[in-house]
C-alpha cells in the first residue's frame, strides 16, 4: 500500500511542480468582498462610523439560541432539522445553500455538565445521506455523528447522551464518508456551548448576543453568479478549499456594535482548510480566555491568534477606552473583514480574570502507550500511517479508560513546497498538548484540546484517557484531505 502511494506521490509531484510554478496563487490571498459583477461594500478607509456606511453593510447575524423543549431543568431536548436553502450574501444575488433549522449555519446549542441531552436530527436534504457530528465532546462512538451514523434524505437519528465535561464552545457539523467538505461549504455547522459551575461563576461577559458574541469564521468563493464554487481543483486537492472571501456567522464584511467595555467573543475556525491568523487593525490587544474543550487556567494575552480548520477560541476584547463612535476592524493576515463599532456604555464592567478554571494535568507516567500516526503524502495519496480511510477497516485498539500518549507526525509533502500544515482532530476525547518537538507548547495551547495543527516535518504529542467506548475517527481535519481518506478509525473498549 506504501509502495503504491509512493508511486501516485511521484507522478503527482511531476504535474503538481509545473501547476505550482504557474498558476497557484498562495494562501492569504483574502478579500473582502466576492468576486461578483456588484459589489457592495463599502471600501471606504473612514475609521470613523458614519450612518450612511450603514446601507450598503450587514449587521453581524447572531446565530439563534435553539429551544430546549423538555421542560425538566435536568434534561435537554432539541430538534434539528438539515435542509437545502438560498441566500443572499450578496444582496440581489441567491446563492444555494445548505443550513440547520434556517438557510446557513444552525443554532446554537446550550447544554450543561451533568445535563441528559436528546437531539432529534432530520435530514431534509435532497438526495443525500448526511450525518451530524458533535465536534469535541465526549460521548460513546454510536452517539457521536461519525460516517458511520449516516441519516437517509427524509428519515432522522436520535443520539441520546449525558454531558461529562466542562464549560466549553463545541461545535457540530455533518461527516458523512466522502462528503463531508462539501455539505460543511454549503453551510452546514452550528455552535454547541457547554455550561457548568465554573462558568457560571467566572466573572466574564455572559450576555449571549450582547457581550457573548460567537463568531463562525469562514473563506468562501463565489462564481459570477452568485453560487459557491466547490469543483476542487489541483490547489483544493492540494491544500484544501481555501476562498477568497470570507465570512463571519454568514455575513460579508458585518459589523457589530459594541458597548464601551468587556467583549467575549467566542470564535470558530468554521474554514474547510484556512489556518487564521486573527487580529486587529489598530494591534489592540486581547486575552484568550478558552481552547478547544473549555477555559484555560489563566488568561494570555496576544495581538494575534492563530486558529486551523475546526479550533475554537474564546477571547475577552476591552473596549472601554474609546469613544463611541469608533471602529476597531477584526482582520486575518492583516487584511480586515469585520468592523466593531463602538457605542454606548455597557451595563457592566468586567476585568480580565487573574484565574480562569482549574485543569488537572494527565499525568505522563499513567500513559500505557505512545501511538505513532505519521500523516504523509500529498493531494489524492494523503494518508495516515500509509492508509487511508477504509470504513470497514478498524486501525487502533484502544483500551476502555486507559490513557494514552499520541505522537503526531507531519512528513505530508516534505522536500515539495516545504509540506503543509495538517490540522490532526479525533472524536469523543480532548486532549493536552504535551509537546511540539519536544519543546513546551504555546501557553494559549495548555488547555484541553481536540483539534491542533502539525506544522510540516513537526511532531506534536498529546495525552488523553479514553473514557468513552465505541468507534471513533480520528483525521486531518482539512475537509479535502478528511475526504480524500486521511482518516482512519479507532475503537474503545
Ligand atoms: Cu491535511
Amino acid at each position: 500500500m506504501k509502495k503504491y502511494l509512493n508511486i501516485i506521490v511521484a507522478g503527482l509531484v511531476i504535474v503538481l511542480v509545473g501547476y505550482f510554478l504557474f498558476f497557484v496563487q498562495g494562501p492569504g490571498m483574502f478579500r473582502t468582498s466576492p468576486n461578483l459583477p456588484m459589489n457592495p461594500m463599502n471600501e471606504s478607509g473612514n475609521n470613523t462610523y458614519n450612518q450612511s456606511n450603514k446601507v450598503n453593510e450587514s449587521s453581524l447575524p447572531i446565530p439563534p439560541m435553539l429551544e430546549d423543549i423538555n421542560p425538566d431543568p435536568n434534561k435537554a431536548e432539541f430538534q434539528i432539522t438539515a435542509q437545502n436553502a438560498t441566500k443572499e450574501f450578496v444582496p440581489g444575488v441567491k446563492t444555494e445553500t445548505m443550513g440547520y433549522n434556517g438557510d446557513y449555519l444552525g443554532p446554537v446549542l446550550r447544554v450543561r455538565n451533568g445535563e441528559e441531552v436528546s437531539v432529534k436530527v432530520k435530514n431534509n436534504l435532497e438526495d443525500e445521506i448526511t450525518t451530524i457530528h458533535w465536534h469535541g465532546l465526549e460521548v460513546d462512538g454510536e452517539d457521536d455523528g461519525g460516517p458511520h451514523s449516516g441519516i437517509q434524505p427524509g428519515k432522522s437519528w436520535t443520539p441520546e447522551f449525558t454531558i461529562e465535561q466542562s464549560a466549553a464552545t463545541l461545535w457540530y457539523h455533518p461527516h458523512p464518508e466522502q462528503n463531508t467538505g462539501r455539505q460543511v461549504y454549503k453551510g452546514l455547522a452550528g455552535l454547541f456551548f457547554i455550561e457548568d459551575e465554573v462558568s457560571d461563576h467566572l466573572e466574564v461577559p455572559k450576555d449571549y448576543g450582547v457581550n457573548d458574541v460567537p463568531l463562525i469564521i469562514q473563506d468562501k468563493r463565489f462564481n459570477e453568479d452568485g453560487s459557491f464554487q466547490y469543483d476542487l481543483g489541483m490547489h483544493d486537492v492540494m491544500q484544501g478549499l481555501q476562498g477568497d472571501t470570507l465570512l463571519v456567522n454568514g455575513a460579508i464584511d458585518p459589523y457589530l456594535e459594541v458597548p464601551k467595555g468587556m467583549m467575549r467573543l467566542r470564535i470558530l475556525n468554521g474554514s474547510n482548510a484556512s489556518v487564521y491568523e486573527l487580529g486587529f487593525d489598530n494591534n489592540q490587544i486581547f486575552y484568550q480566555i478558552a481552547s478547544d474543550g473549555g477555559f484555560l487556567e489563566k488568561p494570555i494575552e496576544m495581538d494575534e491568534l492563530k486558529l486551523g480548520s475546526a479550533e475554537r477560541a474564546e477571547i475577552l476584547v476591552d473596549f472601554s477606552d474609546y469613544n463611541n463612535g469608533d471602529i476597531v476592524q477584526m482582520s486575518n493576515q492583516g487584511l480586515e473583514f469585520m468592523k466593531f463599532i463602538v457605542n454606548g456604555e455597557s451595563e457592566n464592567q468586567f476585568k480580565i480574570p487573574d484565574q480562569l478554571a482549574s485543569i488537572e494535568k494527565i499525568d505522563l507516567e499513567d500513559a500505557v502507550r505512545t501511538r505513532e500516526f505519521v500523516f504523509q503524502g500529498m493531494g489524492p495519496g494523503v494518508n495516515i500511517n500509509g492508509k487511508q480511510m477504509d470504513i470497514n477497516r478498524i486501525d487502533e485498539l484502544v483500551n476502555l479508560h486507559e490513557t494514552e500518549i499520541w505522537e503526531i507526525s507531519n512528513e505530508s509533502g516534505m522536500g515539495m513546497m516545504g509540506g503543509i500544515a495538517h490540522p490532526f482532530h479525533a472524536h469523543g476525547v480532548q486532549f493536552q498538548i504535551i509537546d511540539r518537538d519536544g519543546n513546551p507548547p504555546p501557553p494559549n495551547e495548555t488547555g484541553w484540546k481536540d483539534t491542533f495543527l502539525v506544522y510540516p516535518g513537526e511532531k506534536v504529542r498529546a495525552i488523553a484517557t479514553f473514557n468513552h467506548s465505541g468507534v471513533f475517527m480520528y483525521h486531518c481535519h482539512i475537509l479535502e484531505h478528511e475526504d480524500a481518506g486521511m482518516m482512519g478509525q479507532f475503537k474503545v473498549d
